[in-house]
């Protein structure tokens, strides 16, 4: 009874091990492979069981079906989307992503985070040199030919007091006499336009003579 039990117990656990090829003893030897074949995940969280098993192995997950159903050769599936996530099983990998994981993608990976530009700083612009203005030179006074009109001491020049004058006998208050270069036509009057005359000359001098 015991050498027929001990054969039943042997026949059971080779029958076990032909139709469970991945065996959980056997499984870290693909790893290695899988490590071997993609060097870039060495370290990674796709250094794991968990490439081609949905929990503990043997149960496969859809990369780990679709690696063993092709002979258990990577490069054959790696341009499956075994999961139907979107993403090939290559591109996967190279992005640290579960090739049968469908949660798990690129898009769903937590963006790397890059260091924020620290904005470079727009040179301000040197204060535009206020542009100086051109002086406008001065018109220069044209001094109309003619007397010294309103100049009444006769010394070619036409003070305050003699603008006085001049106006006084605009009013009729002085007698034309008192200041006789203020009456340009010989009125006996002096009119605006004499004493505008008079003013220029106070202002801008009288010829020279
Ligand atoms: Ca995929
Ligand atoms: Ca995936
Ligand atoms: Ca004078
Ligand atoms: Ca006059």
């Amino acid at each position: 009874m015991r050498i027929s039990t001990l054969a039943r117990t042997l026949s059971l656990t080779a029958l076990l091990s032909a139709t469970t090829p991945f065996s959980a003893a056997a499984l870290p030897e693909f790893l290695v492979e899988f490590t071997t074949e993609y060097p870039s995940t060495i370290g990674t969280r796709l250094e794991s069981c968990d490439v081609c098993h949905d929990g503990l192995p043997p149960r496969r997950n859809p990369y780990g079906t679709d690696f063993n159903l092709a002979g258990r050769r990577f490069e054959q599936i790696e341009s499956f989307d075994s999961d139907d996530d979107g993403f090939d099983n290559i591109t996967e990998i190279l992005a640290l992503t579960f090739p049968g994981d469908d949660r798990d993608n690129p898009n769903a990976m937590p963006p790397t985070a890059t260091a924020t530009e620290v904005p470079t700083a727009t040179p301000t612009p040197a204060d535009t040199a206020t542009p100086t203005h051109t002086r406008t030179p001065a018109a220069t006074a044209t001094i109309a030919p003619g007397p010294c009109y309103g100049d009444c001491n006769g010394d070619d020049t036409v003070a305050i007091n003699e603008l006085i004058i001049s106006v006084r006998i605009a009013l009729g208050e002085a007698s034309v006499d008192s200041c006789s270069l203020i009456d340009d036509n010989g009125d006996g009057q002096a009119s605006i336009n004499e004493l505008v005359r008079a003013v220029n000359r106070a202002l801008l001098g009288c010829p020279m003579p």
